[in-house]
């Protein structure tokens, strides 16, 4: 199928900031869209989301270089071809770059093309998008792991770590558990009201109120599990994100928004360790920092057989990075952003590797969103089993859900909720 026109537009994502939309259309009128989101903790080595640092537009963020990489560079390139595969056009564009970060058309540039295309290629093929990037065997519907509570760089609050998630997975559907997860977030915010704090909404849309310390926020949830009528654990476990590249500073963690202490890496692991005796946690991505590699080892060695450990900022969804990890023993479980690496075929790639060596991939969304669910169609895809898409409100995190529910309703008998089993350890 030849590739007609590919068109770029700067929009908005859920912060105001720019970011890239790409319109694909094919020979047969066949058009598909696709929107890129963007992090706000980062991690260093991830693919270059190119901004124009014009400080007289959006502050520096625009993205019109990027838009005008995809219509002018990419699109002279790639229009009136047609590509055997997803993966030719993705090595074609990778190959158009040439660099090893996408720095000179720009991973947003670069991944918009991509995803477009998956979408364009799905239509015309006549499949689910999901079907058309994992194939007949994608079945499995995930837990959601809802960001209740916001701290961090995601929200102006005294929470230091960023994200305590909900993970309702004592559920028979998606629809369910998504069901249970929002019970709880309502549940949540009267607990809070009650005890007069804020319920304004962080980034993702959790709650971000002025606690006294990060282990009272655990406790809100704890309380809101059982108040909507759930048993902590049992029923609806805690997944965490602290997000501690953040709080890295001269080799020690900072709590930098609650008590300013500094903790050496082992002193960090020795929190983990009582965090998961004393609360239902299945799951901690990034509980130490992407440059504590050593200390990563060590925190693997002692939770590694216990719950799942998820590497964001340390792996940046990067096959060579990921593969050096697999064979340092550095976590069981790879977070999965697509645009940490910057086309649709490198993310696949990376999961394989992952699945090949019983690492867990853990599919998220950004802390800047747009509406597109990409990312809801690649979770049953690869069955991953979960996924982190933000809170119960907003709607860039909710039309995720929705897609999740809409799936699951395609698949029908055929579809199979994950629960408990999805979580490394479990
Ligand atoms: C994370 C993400 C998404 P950001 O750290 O996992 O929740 O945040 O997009 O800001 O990197
Ligand atoms: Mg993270």
């Amino acid at each position: 199928m030849i590739i007609k026109k590919v068109n770029a537009l700067e929009i908005l994502d859920s912060r105001g900031n720019p970011t890239v939309e790409v319109d694909l259309t094919l020979e047969d009128g066949t058009q598909a869209r696709a929107m890129v989101p963007s992090g706000a903790s980062t991690g260093e080595r991830e693919a270059t989301e190119l901004r124009d640092g014009d400080k007289s537009r959006f502050d520096g963020k625009g993205v019109l270089k990027a838009v005008e990489n995809v219509n002018s560079t990419i699109a002279n390139e790639i229009a009136g071809k047609s590509f055997e595969s997803q993966r030719e056009l993705d090595y074609f564009l990778i190959n158009l770059d040439g660099t090893a970060n996408k720095s000179k058309l720009g991973a947003n540039a670069v991944l918009a093309v991509s995803m477009a295309y998956a979408r364009a290629m799905s239509a015309v093929s006549r499949m689910p998008l999901y079907v058309y990037l994992g194939g007949v065997n994608s079945h499995i519907l995930p837990v959601p792991c809802m960001n209740v509570i916001n701290g961090g760089k995601h929200a102006d609050n005294t929470v230091d770590f960023q994200e305590f998630m909900v993970a309702p997975h004592h559920a028979t559907s998606f629809a369910e558990a998504i069901r249970m997860g929002i019970e709880v977030f309502h549940s949540l915010k009267s607990v809070l009201k009650s005890k007069g704090l804020s319920t304004g909404v962080g980034d993702e849309g959790g709650f971000a109120p002025d606690l006294k310390s990060n282990e009272e926020a655990v406790e809100m949830i704890l309380n809101a599990i059982v108040k909507a009528g759930y048993k902590p654990g049992d029923e609806v476990g805690i997944c965490l994100d602290p997000a501690a590249s953040e709080m890295w500073e001269d080799g020690k963690y900072k709590f930098f928004k609650s008590t300013q202490k500094t903790v050496s890496s082992d002193e960090m692991i020795k929190l983990w360790e009582n965090w998961t005796k004393q609360y239902p946690i299945l799951l901690l991505e990034d509980g130490l920092a992407e440059n504590d590699w050593e200390g990563w080892k060590n925190l693997t060695s002692s939770l590694g057989n216990k719950i799942e450990l998820v590497g964001d900022d340390i792996f940046c969804t990067n096959k060579n990075i990921v593969a050096k990890g697999i064979e340092e023993k550095v976590a069981n479980s790879v977070l999965i952003k697509l645009n940490q690496i910057g086309t649709v075929t490198e993310t696949l790639e990376t999961i394989e590797l992952a699945y090949r060596n019983n690492y867990n991939c853990f599919v998220s969304h950004r802390s800047g969103e747009t509406v597109d669910s990409f990312i809801a169609d690649l979770t049953v895809a690869v069955n991953a089993g979960h996924l982190k898409t933000g809170s119960g409100c907003r709607s860039e995190r909710i039309e995720k859900f929705n897609q999740l529910m809409r799936i699951e309703k395609q698949l029908g008998s055929a579809g199979r909720f994950a629960g408990l089993k999805a979580f490394k350890n479990q």
